[in-house]
């Protein structure tokens, strides 16, 4: 530890931590549980509620802005990086906890992560990651349909800094949560590319639950990435495009969990920009396909390939 809300490790990276897919993000989101671990004094994986029920560290929202050299899918085995994170008090029942992956070789400091650094003036080739994580607990025993937010009782934030509130996500969660998008307004310099897509996606069983029965936070970005990768085909885009795609920005807002057996019904809308082609967002919401219950939000921003990147609807 760094100090007391601070965490660095070298890192190598390794086969269980890259991919076309969300090994990144379930590693990201450990090294968060880990500093919260740290940084709170609390046995987040194995946290109680004051009734003896499991307590989970959800992750409520997930944002990354990949960086020149260091992006989710760039990434491959014996990289070597250094990850400082630091975990900010959000209030009694949740925490932010912000991360740089940065190239080993650019020997930036172990000092503690200034929050100014990730939002205003970041790295460019580091990639950052802010995770948003609530405790909950289910409100019945065998169902995810009904999380209920509910802390540990030894959950200890009161030592941790506090993140300026210039920085809180919580009123961009809050409108995409209310709105279905993170892009509510198009995006400046951005327009509308083609109509949108829906498809549908069966929770699979064998991949996306975590082994506390939940659907697991990774695979809410493969599941809106299996429902890119269906709108990249019907452009015409090859599978070795959509493996080298270089994320910029990413955000997941998660909104609701499901037990097996759900359907969901993802809608993609697409912008790109108009002056630089290879600029393009994905703006997806997903939903229960029997109730229409909206259980997540993303937005994809990819810095692409010109030449496969077209601008034509
Ligand atoms: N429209 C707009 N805003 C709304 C809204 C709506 N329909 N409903 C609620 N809100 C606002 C509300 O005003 C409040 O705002 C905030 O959303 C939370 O609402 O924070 P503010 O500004 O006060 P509320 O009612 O307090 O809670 P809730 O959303 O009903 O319940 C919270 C949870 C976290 C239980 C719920 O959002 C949820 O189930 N989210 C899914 C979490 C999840 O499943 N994550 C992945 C699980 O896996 C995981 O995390 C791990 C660890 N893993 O996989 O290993």
């Amino acid at each position: 530890m760094v100090d007391d809300s601070s965490l660095s490790r070298h890192v190598v990276v390794a086969p269980g931590m890259c991919s076309g897919g969300s090994l990144i993000f379930g590693q990201i989101g450990d090294w968060t549980w880990e500093s919260v671990a740290a940084a709170c004094h609390t046995n987040v994986h194995a946290a109680r509620t004051s009734e003896g029920q499991p307590a989970y560290l959800s992750f409520y929202y997930f944002h990354v802005r990949g960086g020149q050299v260091v992006h989710p899918h760039g990434l491959t085995f014996g990289d070597e990086l250094q990850v400082t994170s630091r975990v900010f008090q959000f209030g009694g029942q949740s925490v932010i906890t912000l991360h740089r992956l940065a190239p080993a070789g650019l020997g930036l400091a172990d000092a503690p992560l200034d929050p100014a650094e990730l939002y205003e003036r970041p790295h460019p080739d580091c990639l950052y990651a802010e995770n948003f994580n609530r405790w909950i607990a289910r409100s019945r025993p065998s169902s995810n349909r009904q999380l209920s937010e509910v802390a540990p009782p030894d959950f200890s934030y009161s030592g941790l800094p506090r993140l300026p509130n210039s920085y809180s996500p919580r009123t961009l969660v809050g409108r995409a949560r209310e709105t279905g998008s993170f892009y509510s307004a198009a995006p400046p310099g951005l327009v509308a590319a083609g109509p949108a897509h829906t498809s549908e996606y069966e929770l699979d069983v064998a991949r996306d639950l975590n082994g506390a029965g939940l659907v697991y936070f990774a695979s809410y970005f493969s599941i809106f990435d299996t429902a890119l990768l269906r709108v990249w085909r019907s452009l015409g885009r090859g599978d070795e495009h959509f493996l080298r795609r270089k994320v910029v920005d990413q955000k997941v807002g998660y909104f609701g969990n499901a037990d097996p057996g759900a359907v969901f019904t993802i809608t993609v809308h697409r912008w790109h920009s108009v002056a630089q082609p290879r600029i393009e967002i994905a703006d997806m919401a997903m939903r229960d396909s029997g109730t229409g219950r909206l259980l997540a939000v993303a937005g994809i921003e990819i810095d692409g390939d010109a030449s496969y990147m077209d601008a034509s609807p």
